[in-house]
Formats: C-alpha cells, sequence, structure tokens
C-alpha cells in the first residue's frame, strides 16, 4: 500500500476547514434562546467534545457517546449534563441575530463548591471564568446569571469549556445556557 492513511486523510478533507461537528437534531440553535447543555453538536470525540471518561455515565439521551448526560426532572428538556471534569469540552453550533450583549442563564447544581468553566465563541473567552455554587446537593439545580454576554452575529460555534474542579471533584452539572435580551423576563423551563 503506498497510501496507508488514505481511508484516515479523505473524511478529514471532506470536514473542510476547523473540523467542525453538525448541529444535534436540526440546524442551529437561535440566539436569542435556550442551548441545552445535552444538545451539544453531533461529531466524534476531538471535534464535538472531549470527554474524559470512556463510557456514558448517565442516560442514553443521543445514542453512543463519551459525553456524561444525565437525566433530570428539574432540568430544562429532562436532562443536563454531569460528571463534568476540567479539560472537557463541548461544542454548539449556533446562530446569533445580533451580538446582543445577552444576558445568560445557567442552571447549575453541585454538592459542595463546584469548579470553574467559560464559553467560547469561534475560540474567543465571551464569559470569564464562572464558578459553580454549592447549590445545595447534586439534585437542586441554581441559576447562574452573566451580563452583557456579546456573541459574533450569524452563525458559529460556541464551545463550553470546563477549567477546574471544584471541592466536589467536578466542575458542576450544567441543564442549559439560555440567551435572552436584558429587558426580557427568565425563560421557563422546556419540556422534555
Ligand atoms: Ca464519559
Ligand atoms: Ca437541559
Amino acid at each position: 500500500m503506498r497510501l496507508p492513511h488514505l481511508g484516515l486523510f479523505l473524511p478529514l478533507l471532506l470536514l473542510g476547514e476547523g473540523f467542525a461537528g453538525e448541529p444535534f437534531r436540526g440546524g442551529p440553535r437561535p440566539i436569542p434562546g435556550v442551548v441545552e447543555a445535552e444538545d451539544f453538536d453531533a461529531g466524534d470525540a476531538g471535534v464535538a467534545y472531549r470527554d474524559l471518561t470512556e463510557a456514558n455515565q448517565g442516560a442514553d439521551y443521543r445514542g453512543p457517546t463519551q459525553v456524561d448526560i444525565e437525566r433530570r426532572p428539574d432540568a430544562s428538556n429532562g436532562h443536563g449534563i454531569g460528571w463534568a471534569r476540567a479539560g472537557e469540552w463541548l461544542t454548539y453550533t449556533v446562530e446569533a441575530v445580533d451580538p446582543g450583549p445577552y444576558t445568560l442563564e445557567i442552571p447549575v447544581a453541585s454538592a459542595k463548591a463546584g469548579g470553574r468553566f467559560h464559553i467560547e465563541f469561534d475560540g474567543k473567552d465571551a464569559t470569564g471564568p464562572i464558578q459553580v455554587p454549592d447549590t445545595g446537593g447534586w439534585t437542586k439545580l441554581q441559576t447562574i446569571r452573566i451580563d452583557g454576554v456579546r456573541v459574533p452575529a450569524g452563525r458559529t460555534v460556541m464551545k463550553l469549556v470546563m477549567d477546574a474542579d471544584g471541592v466536589s471533584g467536578f466542575v458542576g452539572d450544567i441543564d442549559c445556557m439560555t440567551f435572552r435580551r436584558p429587558q426580557e423576563p427568565a425563560t421557563p423551563p422546556q419540556k422534555p
């Protein structure tokens, strides 16, 4: 074989620049709107996500994935991500109407103090470090609010990046990321 790696190269060439994943179930998630943490892009490890454990330690929400997804009745869409560890990340193809600024709301849960994460658009940090508090238990969601988040207009890749584990041993459970106009009321949870 003169080109033993052609089978590997060809799919990479077809993917084109950025090696991005594809939106999960439908098109890009609109902003303003709700981006469910469990609805990260479809695609392989290293492309759509990075996860440090081989198995999905939670629920079978979307077929085989390394990402740890948990079923939880208190969460928007009935699911969220759990067992999140520093070094992991998830990508979401989104499409913003305009750059905002937006108010970003993220329901999280953690028993003991959680860790830190941030959110990027096209590789640029848009939030700075977000600290997950002790919410009183893994079953108790508490919503973190970040004001003045700017988002590139049009279709971009949003990346949820886990930066540091907390006393809990994890970053925290994350339900969804809601981008809304500052003057609009909070969005109620989405039915599963
Ligand atoms: Ca895993
Ligand atoms: Ca959710």
